[in-house]
């Protein structure tokens, strides 16, 4: 018998020094101390020992009885403290640490901006806004807006051909073409969009964007043309801008001329955006040359019209001090942020 509770004890020490939870843990208990455990076998085994025995042997069983549940509950006791500390450590947060912004959030690009802008000031005073294809034929993008063959602007070394007869449009006025064989005046659209031009510098990309604007009605004349446009200036570049119009030549506009804005830097003072003038260039415009006016259907006995053509780049580096226009195109996010 005593040799029994001396290999028991023995069993009962490698076995606890051993588990890896607390579930097994249980299951030792159970089996050396629950109903059918091998302790409580050993104590239902004392009747059969002498009585002379009985009162040594009862005392080496239940001594062996208490300390193997004082080591299970030790061992529990620390398997717990164990497992919560594990826990801990796994959950630990530093809350020094600085969080992700969780507010970040995008903006428009400055181009988009100023588009909008663009857009928002022609729609308040009744325009549409009407976009058409960037891959053009040279019927619309040339020969209906009075450009002739031997024109400059259709030369290689100017215009991206993807044919003969197709090309990328250098200019968003083809939109304006099409707008006028298939609406009857009176028309009021303008057509912001992306136009190419084999022209690469500081202040030239191959791809940039326009508006140009078209109003064709009965008795449209350069009154119409120049209270628009004043409107526009306003609007965009701040309410005390003075406007001035010079003469210049397009193809498709006669008479054809320039507006100028007072420079919004210095107020006409003269100053490094203006370039000491006082004045700041921002669109080229005219009334609608009668030639083209017929080339589109409409008859120009009937109707007359004034158009405009503004560069969103260039009105996008002036109200917000870009200086080189390949800052718009390279996605710097230390740039683009600046926009929020
Ligand atoms: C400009 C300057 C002047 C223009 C003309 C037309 C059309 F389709 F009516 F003929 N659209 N845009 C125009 C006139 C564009 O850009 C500097």
């Amino acid at each position: 018998m005593i040799e029994k509770i001396k290999e028991i004890s023995d069993a009962v020490s490698e076995k606890i020094s051993q588990i890896t939870s607390l579930n097994e843990l249980g299951d030792l208990r159970v089996r050396y101390l629950g109903k059918n455990g091998e302790i409580t076998a050993l104590l239902k085994g004392l009747k059969n020992i002498s009585a002379e025995e009985r009162p040594s042997v009862g005392k080496h069983i239940n001594e062996l009885r208490q300390k193997v549940d004082e080591l299970l509950n030790s061992y529990e006791e620390r398997f717990i403290t164990f497992q919560k500390e594990k826990k801990m450590k796994e959950e630990e947060i530093d809350v020094t640490l600085s969080l992700p912004d969780k507010n970040a959030c995008g903006s428009l690009h400055p181009l988009t901006l100023a588009k909008n802008e663009l857009i928002n000031a022609f729609t308040g005073m009744g325009f549409s806004v009407l976009e058409g294809v960037e891959v053009e034929e040279d019927y619309y993008n040339f020969q209906l807006l009075n450009i002739p063959a031997d024109h400059p602007a259709r030369d290689m070394q100017d215009t991206f051909y993807i044919t003969n007869k197709i090309l990328l449009r250098t200019q968003t006025s083809a939109v304006q073409a099409r707008t006028m064989l298939s609406q009857k005046p009176p028309i009021r659209v303008i057509c912001p969009g992306k136009v190419y031009r084999a022209d690469d510098d500081a202040t030239h990309s191959p791809m940039f964007h326009q508006m140009e604007g078209l109003v064709v009605d009965k008795n449209v004349n350069i009154c119409d043309l120049k209270g628009c446009l004043d409107e526009f200036a306003r609007s965009f570049f701040g309410a005390d801008t003075r406007t001035r119009l010079r003469p210049s030549y397009f193809p498709f506009t006669e008479p054809s001329m320039e507006m100028d804005v007072s420079c919004f830097m210095c107020h006409g003072k003269g100053c490094r955006l203006c370039k000491g003038t006082g004045w700041i260039e921002v669109l080229g415009a005219g009334i609608v040359n009668p030639v083209v006016l017929d080339n589109c259907g409409i008859d120009s006995k009937e109707y007359s019209g004034f158009a405009f053509g503004i560069g969103i780049e260039r009105c996008a580096m002036l109200k917000y001090g870009i200086p080189d226009i390949r800052i718009l195109f390279e996605n710097d996010l230390r740039f683009l942020r600046q926009y929020k």
